[in-house]
């Protein structure tokens, strides 16, 4: 099996003002496929070569580093252009019920997953995870890591995340990153982030 690119189901212009047409482009076309074609070459004739994301990025502690970065940069940005739209939503429901009860309320969560996102020193991600009593955190991590490396004893299974690379963000916000994570909130996808929710809930 070889990994490729997620069809993108927006177009490159279509998240601005929040995330313009180039830093999309560069971002998906550039960046991501690299991790992907690394990733690809990397596996090619051992065992990992026919497993899935998942099954790499759980055994992160007997790979390469070289895996490590690249197996989380490639699952990392399948989320993440999975969880964006140029639509507005919100979450409802059973996540909505979740958040209010872990976070208090919607505000006070979007405070913490903001300070978290801003407290990220360097390259990483902000992730708002499922864990195993089906609870929900937020967390960050450095580089391409991610909550499902068991070097982070598979803390759970993320729902929602955040690039917190440059790379994200530079072209239109420069070092505006609190600029780039207010935007990030007009284009959140609740429905898919309500349904990986469901997902990994029930
Ligand atoms: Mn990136």
């Amino acid at each position: 099996m070889t990994f490729e690119l997620p069809k993108l189901k927006y177009e490159y212009d279509s998240l601005y003002p929040y995330i313009d047409k180039i830093t999309m482009k560069i971002h998906y076309e550039k960046h991501h496929q690299s991790y992907i074609n690394n990733l690809n070459k990397a596996i090619k004739g051992t065992n990992l070569e026919n497993k899935k994301i998942e099954e790499i990025l759980k055994q992160t502690n007997s790979n390469s580093s070289f895996i490590k970065n690249n197996s989380g940069g490639h699952y990392n940005h399948s989320l993440f252009w999975s969880i964006i739209t140029p639509k507005t939503t919100f979450p409802k429901g059973n996540l909505l019920n979740s958040i209010n009860k872990k976070f208090k309320n919607f505000q006070s969560f979007k405070e913490k997953f903001s300070e978290a996102s801003m407290n990220q020193f360097g390259s990483g991600w902000s992730w708002l995870l499922v864990d195993r009593n089906k609870e929900l955190h937020i967390i960050s991590t450095p580089n391409q890591d991610n909550p499902i490396m068991n070097i982070y004893k598979n803390q759970g299974i993320p729902i929602l995340c955040l690039d917190m690379w440059e790379h994200a963000y530079y072209i239109n916000y420069q070092n505006r990153k609190a600029d780039y994570i207010s935007a990030f909130w007009n284009i959140i996808n609740w429905d898919e982030v309500g349904i990986k929710f469901e997902k990994y809930t029930t």
